[in-house]
């Protein structure tokens, strides 16, 4: 991988979101050592609708992974925020028999997630599985269960490869509650995928960059990808101090459209099974005079005519497996226009790496 000019500052962030591939593999193989994932089905085979819940980039991932063991299972999931179980627990139906809470914190120590964990075991009598990067974590010890996969950890405050690596580990978790053995074979592939583009579309994203002030920053999405695009407006917005909002890609035309102009990007992260629809408002927010990024698996012509900037994976995966590498062209985006602005994405302005509340 050739070092990026930028490579010299928030050297972490930069080598965390280079290193996904790898890491991703380390973790699918620490967990099939420990037959983590297996075990973890053996004792949530009972349950019947699932509640995921995390703060910031972990609440993305929880909207993500809702998402995808949905499609995978077929069972009833949903995400919410770990403060909305804390201020509105009567809108979240947490007593219903055969609910399994999922809490995710890379660190384990969020301070609403750890009392989120506490209410839904202690007052609903919950089942709760953790799922952190810190073995060693409160989250650990509050949590009935818990998956660690300490591999996936950061240096740097910014969540990038946690964020991807805890969603695939929640993919695993759903593929085998569902009897399906192939997505463990994807996601390798996946893995692969990145691998051989990653330092590609790290290139042509530096330049982008290099040729382009924005102000504004749209990041839009349909079904499973949607977290997908509200984490990398956070991405963007952490690391380089930026505006920056997500809209499900056909919403943006009840109204936000308004805001279309070229200094402002329009990140479209692509579905498959929308395409048609979605690629449709792309063209009309280019005929607006908006900037476009396309990220895709594979580009049609029409989407590629209509764009400034086309990153596509290529991958055999069915959709479910892109969800993980469509977020690293957004954690690029938001890394290189924060060093174009003099930050370091390594300490963001106002941030900590965990909110810890009195
Ligand atoms: C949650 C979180 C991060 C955010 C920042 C503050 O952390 O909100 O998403 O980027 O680091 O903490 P965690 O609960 O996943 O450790």
């Amino acid at each position: 991988m050739p070092a990026s000019s930028s490579s010299n500052h928030g050297p972490h962030t930069f080598s965390e979101i280079l290193s996904q591939p790898d890491i991703w593999r380390a973790c699918f193989r620490r967990l099939n050592e420990n037959s983590a994932i297996e075990e973890m089905r053996g004792k949530t085979a009972a349950r019947k609708s699932w509640l995921f819940t995390g703060c910031g980039t972990s609440y993305y991932l929880a909207e993500a992974a809702a998402a995808c063991w949905t499609l995978l299972t077929g069972q009833k999931a949903r995400a919410v925020p770990s403060s909305e179980i804390l201020l509105f627990p009567q809108l979240e139906h947490l007593s219903d028999p055969g609910l399994q809470a999922v809490v995710i914190s890379r660190s384990g120590t969020t301070s609403e997630a750890i009392r989120a964990a506490e209410i839904l075991g202690k007052k609903y009598k919950t089942s709760t599985l953790g799922i952190t990067c810190s073995p060693q974590s409160e989250l650990a010890t509050t949590c009935q269960m818990t998956i660690a996969i300490p591999d996936a950890d950061e240096k740097s405050m910014v969540m990038t490869r946690s964020f991807s690596s805890m969603l695939l580990t929640i993919l695993l978790l759903a593929a085998e509650t569902a009897g399906n053995k192939d997505i463990p074979v994807v996601l390798e592939g996946v893995a692969g995928g990145l691998a051989s583009r990653i330092g590609t579309w790290n290139g042509k994203i530096e330049e982008f960059v290099a040729e382009r002030s924005f102000e504004d920053y749209i990041y839009l999405a349909q079904g499973p990808f949607f977290p997908i695009a509200r984490e990398g407006a956070l991405k963007v917005t952490e690391m380089s101090h930026s505006y920056a909002q997500a809209y499900h890609t056909l919403e943006f035309r009840h109204g936000p459209k308004s805001i279309v102009a070229p200094q402002n990007c329009i990140a479209f992260l692509l579905s498959e099974s929308g395409m048609t629809a979605e690629s449709e408002v792309l063209v009309e927010m280019k005929q607006l005079g908006g900037t476009i990024i396309a990220i895709c698996n594979r580009a049609s012509e029409t989407v590629r005519k209509a764009s400034d900037l086309v990153l596509e994976l290529e991958s055999s995966s069915p959709e479910i497996g892109l969800l993980a590498p469509f977020v690293v062209p957004t954690q690029l985006l938001g890394y290189h226009t924060g060093l174009k602005k003099g930050f370091n994405p390594d300490e963001p302005k106002n941030l900590t790496r965990v909110v810890i509340l009195d």
